[in-house]
């Protein structure tokens, strides 16, 4: 069939159906495969109570963000943080679903959020959580992955495997196929390689690697050796790190976070070099600005771009993946992006994850990069989360396009149907492949 060249009135059915259509390699979730656990009553009778695998309407509802915001309308004064997590999780999701459902109107993303994946799964939410509820105990979760990712369209979901989280390793070491679900792809998580060397040369000396605090040619030949052998176990396909917002190159201040420059150097940009493996950093964060919150504690900070270039300038044999939590260092980034093509962007992180945000992102960066950059992740940390995050996503990343087309149409510019098509595969997928495979 000879291909569609588009008049105006075409491009948003046309943008609408090629996303609509267009599976999505997920590449950052903090998504797991049943073989990890999962602390959910459910149909297959497997209950772990320190599963990794989290998912249905109580884990959706109880997402650390809604956490965060339940606590804005009950204060610590009214319900002490250690009741509220002493609470089953069906308290605490009745806790956040009458405060922040029942009596306000639902109208933050997150909630938003809860919203739309129960009503895409089929349920009306002025229904109420029992039937719900009762729903998703009978399901078995393996089948229940199937069901999300084809709601989502979602054709691989990239997990983050934190090898210091001893919940998390112990479970590699117990079973070298724990991490074989072809649906799930690894990535080697390693904060505190480089935020605490005396720490964690400490773990890896207890795990059987000659490391010691002080940065001699043995610890960093093991702590190589330690990276070869997760990368190889959880045949990883990147190595990610999180940072704060003071993260600098070259470092300043103290004597750990100028170990970190020498891990980042000399550990961890070789490794990845050697084995064509892209870093992940994803630079913002401060963690625990309340430590009563636990993960919903975290906050941001406007980090420095200009470590990003110097990285860039120093290994243009690495592939360096970015995503920023501060809005402010968005355009910054995408303009750094435009000098090294050995630096893509992703993602829509974590609190510029709204659809306000997200526009602006993901229209300044289709100005400055075109399609060379990839415009979104889920972040999900429940498997159902994937519903609506990319439900939200896919209709934002589309009218910007939409505009872009119009905007470009007006050059005289023939698109055609095959073009967007391409362009949409592009962002959702052959980015990211290509960039793994460079
Ligand atoms: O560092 C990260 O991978 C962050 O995405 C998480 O720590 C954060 O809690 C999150 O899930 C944000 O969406
Ligand atoms: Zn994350």
């Amino acid at each position: 069939m000879p291909d569609q060249i588009l008049n105006t009135e075409d491009v948003s059915a046309a943008v609408t159906d090629a996303l609509s259509a267009q599976p999505v390699w997920d590449l950052h979730t903090h998504l797991y495969p049943p073989a990890f656990g999962t602390p959910v009553s459910n149909a297959s009778g497997k209950v772990d109570p320190r599963g990794l695998m989290l998912w249905g309407v109580d884990e959706l509802i109880t997402y650390h963000y809604l956490i965060a915001e339940v606590y804005r309308i009950v204060p610590a004064t009214k319900l002490p943080y250690e009741q509220f997590w002493k609470m089953s999780k069906r308290q605490q999701a009745d806790h956040i679903w009458k405060h922040l459902f029942a009596e306000r109107t639902p109208v933050s993303e997150a909630c938003r959020g809860v919203l739309t994946a129960i009503n895409l799964l089929g349920f009306d939410p002025n229904d109420g959580l029992e039937k719900i509820r009762r729903y998703f105990d009978q399901q078995d979760p393996d089948q229940y992955i199937d069901r999300v990712m084809k709601l989502a369209n979602v054709s691989r979901i990239t997990m983050t495997n934190a090898v210091f989280d001893d919940n998390e390793r112990n479970r590699w070491l117990a079973d070298s196929n724990v991490g074989s679900d072809p649906r799930f792809r690894a990535v080697l998580r390693i904060d505190p390689l480089l935020s605490d060397w005396p720490g964690a040369s400490k773990k890896l000396a207890e795990w059987g690697y000659k490391t010691s605090p002080e940065l001699n040619q043995t610890s960093i030949d093991e702590a190589k050796r330690f990276l070869g052998d997760w990368v190889d176990r959880m045949k990883a396909i990147y190595i990610a790190v999180s940072q704060p917002p003071e993260f600098r190159y070259p470092a300043e201040g103290d004597q750990t976070t100028r170990a970190g420059q020498t891990i980042l150097e000399k550990v961890i940009l070789p490794t990845c070099a050697q084995r064509k493996l892209p870093f992940a950093m994803m630079i913002g964060s401060r963690r625990f600005a309340n430590p009563h919150l636990q993960d919903a504690g975290d906050m941001l900070g406007k980090a420095d771009v200009q470590a990003v270039v110097r990285l860039c300038q120093n290994f243009p044999d690495n592939k360096f993946m970015l995503t920023m939590l501060s809005r402010e260092n968005q355009h910054e980034l995408a303009v750094a992006a435009r000098k090294f093509g050995n630096l893509m962007v992703f993602g829509c992180w974590w609190f510029v994850n709204n659809p306000s945000l997200i526009e602006e992102i993901t229209r300044m960066r289709m100005e400055l990069l075109g399609t060379s950059f990839i415009p979104q992740h889920s972040d999900a940390r429940i498997l159902d989360q994937l519903v609506y995050k990319w439900d939200h996503s896919r209709k934002i990343i589309g009218q910007v396009m939409i505009d872009k087309y119009h905007d470009l149409m007006q050059t005289g510019w023939k698109l055609t149907r095959s073009q967007v098509r391409r362009d949409v595969k592009q962002y959702l997928n052959d980015n990211f492949v290509e960039f793994l495979g460079r």
